[in-house]
């Protein structure tokens, strides 16, 4: 009961407002009204209520209906907020929008970040494979025997048995279980790269799972992209470094200036509205052991120098989506951010610096690019797979709909409390590199492009045996993707 306002003084109140109270009634306001806020109170009841004499239950259904009002409030308040944030996600420049952790970033690599990323990650799988199945709590199966059940879960293991099956250790949030797979399944499940969330579809025996079917979230059919501009596709600049490919880079240069090539190679060019650079961007310092005896470059600031000297030759009409991989000056583990201040003040205004991975929109089409830390995971898990094809690797990101499914060494991941790594918006082109060889196609609709390096081989690359395919350029113009050669 609120001391603090006299029954008087309220009567008083009403009086002024030209209505008089019933004792009953300023009980109940006493009650559930602070003193602070009565005079509002009142005045609101005396425009709501048209009865002379206030009643308890005037005041109650004019209580109920201020709550509402309040209600509503907030949530047009928590609507505008989220408005807002879709507005950061989308930094608008003229015609494109981007969605990248660039500013964003809230982890700090604690067991707490770690939890809510995994379970980001799997709320989002899990919503997309929802349209597909509907999945029982794993902890509910022991109830189940002999039944055809659909479960969702992320893998934490696969391993092979004697009698040629393979037990997947499935999780969800409520327990784990191992479903067994034979035959046809037996080969989908060693391809499995752990961590990744997928669907099954199966019939409980006992305390296992035998798989019918193994279900990835996968991408839908999809029309091939058609837009009458050029896009340009390169990465693995590696300015600085002593393979740095500078002849070859002039010539790519003067194409795209009209200063090289015929027929419709130079009309292609005048088409270009935009060149992508997916990362690796300079050769780095300090990346991997005796690095100096590399490069011709040794400071960071200096390579970045050269880097926005090179891109300088582009023409100024041409948009460069500048991307950052695991040899830039930023954290390694994904998703990294833009490159800091200090080196993105080096380049020209039509640099657009982007984080890895980033989500553009250009002028309405639809373009993830990510560097492809994953891809040499991915390549080495399986078997079919290989670096002359690298797409073939990228169609395993898309059916994951994850670009770095397998958290580990290779792939160092920051637990942010959102998986950026989610492939949520599928996009009309999945531009990597990394690998620095090429390879182009087309999975459901969406093109795949990895589009090499700037770098002839290393010594190092010689000793790892991993043969570049420098020089290579990949052009989207009008729904094709056109492969144009520097290098011999
Ligand atoms: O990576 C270029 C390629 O070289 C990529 O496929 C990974 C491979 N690479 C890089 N470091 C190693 C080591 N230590 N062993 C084997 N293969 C490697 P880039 O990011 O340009 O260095
Ligand atoms: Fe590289
Ligand atoms: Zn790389």
């Amino acid at each position: 009961m609120h001391n603090g306002i006299d029954t008087k003084l309220i009567v008083a109140k009403f009086a002024m407002h030209g209505y008089n109270v019933h004792p009953s009634a300023i009980e109940v306001l006493k009650k559930n009204v602070d003193p602070q806020n009565i005079d509002f109170v009142i005045s609101h009841i005396c425009k709501l209520v048209d009865s002379f004499i206030i009643t308890p239950d005037d005041i109650l259904s004019v209580l109920d209906t201020i709550r509402e009002f309040e209600r509503k409030a907030r949530v047009r308040e928590t609507e505008q907020k989220s408005k807002a944030q879709t507005k950061q996600i989308y930094k608008q420049s003229e015609g494109i929008k981007i969605k990248d952790i660039t500013g964003k970033s809230s982890c700090e690599g604690s067991i707490e970040d770690f939890v809510a990323y995994f379970n980001s990650r799997f709320e989002k799988l899990s919503k997309i494979l929802r349209k597909r199945i509907r999945p029982v709590p794993i902890s509910t199966l022991g109830r189940l025997n002999g039944e055809q059940v659909e479960l969702i879960g992320i893998v934490n293991s696969v391993r092979e048995t004697q009698n040629n099956s393979a037990i997947i250790e499935l999780e969800d949030k409520t327990g784990i279980v191992n479903v067994i797979a034979t035959d046809r399944l037996k080969d989908q499940a060693l391809e499995l790269l752990g961590d990744e969330v997928i669907g099954v579809i199966g019939t409980v025996r006992g305390r296992n799972v035998i798989a019918d079917r193994i279900i990835f979230p996968d991408v839908p059919m999809n029309d091939k992209a058609k837009f009458d501009f050029g896009v340009v596709f390169i990465s693995d600049t590696h300015f600085g470094s002593k393979e740095f490919l500078q002849k070859e880079w002039n010539m790519f240069t003067d194409w795209l200036n009209g200063e090289l090539g015929e027929g419709k190679v130079v009309e292609l060019a005048e088409k270009v509205r935009y060149v992508i650079i997916a990362g690796d961007i300079v050769d780095g310092v300090g990346i991997y052991p005796d690095q100096e005896k590399d490069l011709t470059i040794l400071d960071i600031c200096g390579q970045y120098e050269f880097a926005a000297e090179q891109l300088d030759k582009i023409p100024k009409d041409v948009k460069i989506i500048l991307s950052v991989g695991n040899h830039d000056a930023i954290r390694q583990a994904e998703p990294q951010p833009a490159l800091p201040k200090e080196y993105r003040d080096l380049f020209s205004n039509n640099v657009i610096h982007v984080g890895n991975p980033a989500y553009v929109e250009l002028d309405g089409l639809k373009v993830l690019i990510y560097h492809g830390r994953s891809l040499d995971d991915i390549i080495t898990k399986i078997p079919r797979l290989s670096y002359e094809k690298p797409h073939e690797a990228m169609i395993e990101l898309l059916k994951r709909r994850h670009l770095s499914p397998r958290y580990g060494e290779k792939s160092p991941i920051a637990p942010e409390k959102e998986d950026w790594l989610v492939i949520d918006e599928i996009p009309d082109i999945l531009h990597c590199g990394h690998v620095h060889t090429y390879s182009v196609g087309v999975y459901r609709g969406v093109f795949l492009i990895n589009s090499s390096t700037w770098q002839s081989q290393t010594e190092f690359q010689k000793k790892v045996n991993l043969n570049p395919m420098p020089g290579n350029v990949a052009v989207y113009y009008n729904g094709d993707i056109a492969r144009l050669r520097f290098y011999n």
